[in-house]
């Protein structure tokens, strides 16, 4: 079994191994990976600190070349890292090899955006001044991943980090550290310098833990749970550091009367289910108006019976496993919670067998279920999503925005009036027309509002706003 070791200052290291588990199939071994200790982590804090200066101060050609061959690389074995997301991760073949796609174009844009880094000049108020103002570095970025994207979430925020001139302390999730691995060992071939980007596998309680204590992390880009987010942000602030956080979601996707009720079950069905519900876009309350509420319903439990659950790696799966054995138990919990709150299952609810062991779920509809339950208030993070009827536009837009959460916000409708008056009053960071909630593309601000998101946009021109600090310099001449 391949052992796959930590990055740390250019050298590959590390001793006490942990077994990345499928599960798809809880017997299959996807490979054995390194878990750091304190000293590794410092170690990789310290390289990463040591490189700084230079890697700030490199020509922009080398690191669009570097971020090109990443991408060019990712990009020709696609098939391959694929199916190992997959298989560390659960999603299916499909999305898995699309993720991979959306991780090399991330690349492919950031290596363009290296050779376009502009700054301003400007006359100042005094006369014979002249001001300038330009981006630089931030200096070392930590970079703390979730496993739900394995190499999607990696990919936006090394590439732009690398893009602006930074070093980088890198910890993914310890359930998929397959993918990541993949993407630093293409970087260092590709001719990163050593120290300039360190991967530490391990423990948020010992690698995360470092890098909030260290006074040397310059920033931290965190995706994750709202209960680490907050650890984050606490360090983060004690330490005097920027950082940016993308956490939970409890995105509505709402359904008028006169929505076309394809586009609204296809929407509903994609945000809520696919990629096994686990993404921090997805729906998972679903507001519909009365008119439409039965068919809807009706139509939903119909297309959900013809959804196979199975192996991520089978032609032929729509949904892949849930990602181990705790976010299953959070799952069937709230699943419970749901039924002891009085809402009715419409479809799902059960745990499956397949032929090998793994976490199978089906998908869950429940109906009946009011805003103020749990299971409409906390992320479930599962493909568990609940129907609550409203009468009307103004009511459903009412209960789309009562939430502590604000990343994505949907709706399916065919009129301009509610689509426009949806767009400007939903409160999150991204609104869907005709859309599911997620899915997004690489090229454009990600992120969200309240409870969701701290920090600036990542992805796109506006990852330029964390991932550098603005320096304005004065000259008489
Ligand atoms: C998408 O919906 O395409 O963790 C991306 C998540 C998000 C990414 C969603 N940060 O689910």
């Amino acid at each position: 079994m391949t052992f796959h070791k930590n990055l740390i200052d250019g050298e590959w290291i590390g001793e006490s191994k942990v077994p990345n588990i499928n599960p798809s199939d809880t017997n299959d071994v996807v490979g054995e990976y390194a878990s750091a200790g304190l000293e590794e982590a410092k170690a990789a804090i310290a390289a990463a600190k040591a490189a700084s200066h230079s890697w700030a101060r490199s020509g922009i050609l080398e690191r669009h070349a570097i971020l090109r061959k990443t991408a060019d690389e990712i990009m020709a074995r696609k098939e391959e890292l694929g199916r190992l997301l997959s298989r560390e991760e659960g999603k299916t073949l499909a999305e898995g090899i699309g993720e991979t796609i959306r991780a090399g174009q991330i690349f492919d844009f950031f290596a363009g955006e290296a050779l376009r880094l502009v700054g301003e000049i400007i006359p100042s108020v005094r006369p014979g001044i002249g001001v300038e103002i330009t981006r630089e570095p931030v200096g070392v970025v930590g970079i703390i991943t979730p496993w739900n994207f394995p190499i999607a979430i990696p990919a936006w925020k090394i590439a732009p980090a690398l893009c602006y001139g930074n070093t980088i302390v890198f910890k993914p999730a310890e359930l998929v550290p397959g993918c990541s691995w993949a993407i630093v060992d293409i970087l260092h071939r590709a001719g990163l310098p050593k120290g300039v980007l360190n991967l530490v596998m391990g423990k948020g309680s010992i690698v995360g833990q470092a890098m909030l204590d260290s006074p040397d992390i310059n920033a931290i880009t965190f995706t994750g749970s709202v209960g680490t987010g907050k650890r984050v942000a606490a360090a983060s602030i004690e330490h005097n550091r920027k950082f940016q956080l993308e956490m939970g979601g409890k995105n509505p996707f709402v359904v008028l009367d006169d929505a076309d009720l394809s586009v609204a079950v296809e929407s509903a069905v994609n945000s809520s289910f696919f990629s096994t519900g686990q993404r921090c876009t997805a729906s998972s309350r679903l507001i519909v108006t009365d008119g439409i509420h039965d068919k809807f319903v009706a139509a939903m439990t119909e297309r959900l019976k013809g959804l196979v659950v199975d192996d991520a790696l089978k032609p032929g799966t729509h949904i892949g496993p849930v990602v181990d054995a705790t976010q299953l138990k959070q799952d069937m919990d709230y699943i419970e919670i749901g039924r002891q709150e009085g809402a009715k299952i419409a479809f799902g609810g059960e745990r499956l067998d397949r032929e090998t062991p793994g976490f199978y779920l089906q998908p869950t509809l429940f109906t009946e279920a009011t805003n103020a339950m749990r299971i409409s208030r906390e992320e479930i993070f599962g493909p568990v999503a609940s129907v609550i009827r409203v009468k009307d536009y103004e009511e459903a837009l009412a209960v789309a925005n009562d939430t502590p959460f604000g990343l994505s916000s949907g709706i399916a409708t065919t009129s301009l009036k509610h689509a426009t008056h949806f767009k400007r009053n939903a409160e999150a960071g991204m609104v869907m027309v005709n859309l599911p909630t997620a899915g997004v593309d690489f090229h454009v601000p990600f992120g969200g509002r309240k409870g969701s998101s701290y920090g600036p946009r990542e992805q796109g021109k506006y990852a330029a706003e964390f991932y550098t600090v603005v320096k304005t310099a004065y000259t008489q001449a």
